[in-house]
């Protein structure tokens, strides 16, 4: 079935050129993906989640991580990429028996996304639009009336666009997070810049609201929300001499994650010695920063990734 949905998407949405192609394939488990390459960089997403499995600028090494144990399974999220979180942040804040099977980070990382354009750009880089419609069991735990879409363009640098639309006629709240996972070369020689001086929710103390001072440091586990940042962060990775700079605009908070050892262990889908190579650095919007967008209205979480040599 598969084979026929590739062959659809290539016949309606690939792109030929010799400097800027974009085809899909079948890829791991079996699911869709699709693989750009462009003068700038090479990107395979898969279409489950929307979900951005690697972007490699040219003569760079990969920027995004993805674990080694990852599995790629119908409906399951993948460890490592870019997981959407949407439209809840964490897990799903209500008390009542009927929701508490909701999936942690909510549904969009485990679902169908449809592709809705695909572009070569001037400049070099290549544009996707994707959406997500709701289905019976998605509006069983999300029944507002709501248009999500993601743009992501593929170049030098990574943006990406999730944009939420308030279709009915109620404000609605979501929290969500671009909860990308960053190759690192060491976690013992990485430092994140842009946080100093803010507040974070430390999720490993009870969710305690602490002060950082300086950059972050990371030597166990870390699980934090560090809250109204809209600032630029730097991953400043000493072992591979490179900085990774963020940028984003409508987010509000960002989330640090390394699960370190013991807990990575247990996890059992990061793979020997995974935790050291990883770093979650997350453009969010989640606890007290969530968004309520009203009728009508659209929320948009832009980011942009690039490389800096060191
Ligand atoms: O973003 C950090 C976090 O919420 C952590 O608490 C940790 O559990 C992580 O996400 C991974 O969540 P997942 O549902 O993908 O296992």
């Amino acid at each position: 079935m598969n084979a026929t949905l590739i062959e659809q998407l290539n016949d309606e949405f690939s792109l030929a050129g010799n400097n800027n192609s974009l085809h899909f394939n079948i890829g791991e488990g079996g699911l869709p993906v699709v693989n750009v390459e462009n003068v700038h960089a090479n990107s395979t997403i898969s279409l489950q989640g929307a979900h951005i499995l690697s972007w490699i600028p040219k003569g760079e090494e990969e920027v995004i991580w993805l674990s080694e144990e990852a599995s790629f399974a119908t409906g399951k999220s993948v460890r490592g990429g870019v997981p959407i979180c949407w439209p809840w942040f964490g897990p799903y804040n209500s008390t009542d028996d009927a929701s508490s099977n909701f999936p942690a980070h909510g549904f969009a990382r485990t679902v169908n996304w449809h592709v809705l354009s695909t572009e070569a750009l001037a400049n070099g880089s290549t544009r996707i639009s994707f959406t997500t419609l709701p289905d019976e069991d998605t509006k069983a735990m999300w029944p507002a009336n709501t248009t999500v879409q993601l743009k992501v363009t593929v170049g030098k640098k990574l943006e990406l666009e999730l944009i939420t639309h308030n279709d009915s006629t109620q404000p609605i709240t979501i929290g969500q997070a671009f909860h990308t996972y960053f190759r690192i070369g060491d976690i013992a020689n990485t430092k994140i810049h842009g946080l100093d001086d803010t507040d974070y929710l430390d999720k490993v103390d009870n969710l305690k609201r602490k002060v950082q001072h300086g950059p972050v440091c990371i030597d166990g586990e870390v699980d934090r929300i560090y809250l109204d940042t809209t600032s630029d962060c730097v991953i400043e990775d000493k072992a591979l001499k490179r900085n990774i700079i963020i940028i984003k605009c409508g987010s509000h908070s960002t989330v640090v994650w390394n699960p370190w050892q013991e807990v990575a262990d247990k996890m059992g889908d990061l793979g020997t010695d995974g935790y050291k190579q990883m770093l979650c650095v997350e453009s969010s919007n989640a606890a007290e920063d969530e968004v309520t967008i009203q009728p009508g209205k659209a929320h948009q979480l832009w980011v942009q990734y690039a490389v800096q040599r060191a």
